[in-house]
């Protein structure tokens, strides 16, 4: 038997090789999923698809920085990555997508990418933005009263930031010094608006000195720099020693949505210049560098990646839609009886 190489000294050093390995493979399969999304829907087989690429070395390092499936996370649109390697599968995701019967978040009655799950404390979204960060604090304060370890993280795009609620939800946060992270996904842009149109600060982080509380700007296409901000900032909640405010700065190198031209509002030049910084082709070469991916592995994740999700596609097709019904079950009361 071979053992697997040990990591370098400069990774951290609580992550195994097989951890590494892990995170890689949830880059790499969101990745793949996530251009299938495109693909079908510039197929006209699905009507809606909101996109992660660029984002994941952000979300992966995220969520490995976290007790999976103990801490609260109230997630953002764009968080596929995030969710996938909490635990969701390419099937929830594919049967979101076309909106098929036994769509778990919420029976294929919310927009895709509105995530949830029970089980794995992912607490549903609403389509106004910076809605989740009130929410997360009171889950924050909570986890607080109640005295457990956990902590709550959601996540929200630098143009949301704007939103009232956000300044209230950390306010709030800050006061109570509760488990609480707020981790930014500043790609820039908030559909057409570039963040310099949207704050005067260079930095989202650098409000937290208005709330009292640390603000930590992080490379958001290295995965582990992500990972180490994060980790931080939850063993720092878990002490008791309150929230903090996380800004990844990152890119989307897709347009906003599928329904977004982004043509109209930056050049090609720009995002083929963000393209070059790629954070699975960035921790790809670390990995390989450091003896931890060969080519055939490398060849078999990407092989894996591909039967995961043609399998994903194929069992959401083949899914039947719910019935009409449905639409209205859940969201009006039924009648009072006179
Ligand atoms: C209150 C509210 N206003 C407007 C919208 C429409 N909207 C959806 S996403 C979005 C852009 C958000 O940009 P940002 O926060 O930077 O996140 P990103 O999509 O770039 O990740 C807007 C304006 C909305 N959903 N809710
Ligand atoms: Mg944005």
């Amino acid at each position: 038997m071979t053992l697997a190489p040990a990591p370098p000294a400069d990774f951290p050093a609580e992550l195994s090789s097989a951890d590494l390995l892990e995170m890689y493979w949830q880059m790499l399969r969101s990745r793949r999923l996530d251009e299938r999304a495109w693909t079908l829907h510039r197929q006209g087989k699905i009507v809606f698809h909101i996109s992660a690429m660029g984002h994941e070395g952000t979300q992966v390092g995220a969520a490995f920085a976290l007790r999976r499936g103990h801490d609260y996370v109230v997630p953002y649109y764009r968080d596929l990555a995030l969710l996938l390697a909490l635990g969701f599968t390419p099937q929830a995701f594919m049967f979101g997508l076309f909106g098929k019967q036994g769509e778990p978040t919420s029976g294929a009655r919310q927009m895709p990418s509105h995530w949830s799950d029970r089980a794995m404390n992912v607490v549903s979204t609403s389509s106004p933005v910076a809605t989740q960060i009130p929410h997360a604090a009171g889950l924050a304060l909570a986890m607080k009263l109640r005295g457990d370890d956990r902590v709550a993280l959601t996540c929200i795009g630098e143009g949301s930031t704007s939103q009232g609620e956000w300044y209230e939800g950390l306010n709030w946060a800050a006061v109570h010094q509760l488990p609480f992270i707020c981790l930014v996904q500043n790609n820039v842009y908030a559909i057409s608006v570039p963040m310099d149109q949207q704050m005067r600060v260079p930095n989202v982080a650098d409000r937290a000195a208005a709330f009292g509380l640390p603000g930590v700007v992080v490379d958001g296409n290295d995965v582990l720099a992500v990972y180490r901000v994060v980790k931080a900032a939850a063993d720092r909640a878990r002490r008791g020693d309150g929230p903090t405010l996380v800004e990844a700065k990152t890119y989307r190198v897709v347009p906003h949505s599928s329904d977004d031209d982004d043509r109209s509002y930056r050049t090609r030049a720009e995002v083929e210049a963000w393209k070059q910084r790629d954070p699975i082709v960035r921790f790809r070469a670390e990995l390989e560098a450091a003896g931890l991916l060969s080519a055939a592995e490398q060849a078999a994740l990407e092989a894996r990646a591909v039967a995961e999700v043609d399998a994903a596609v194929q069992f959401a097709q083949a899914a039947p839609y719910p019935a009409v019904a449905h639409a209205a079950e859940g969201v009006y009361a039924p009648p009072e009886a006179d």
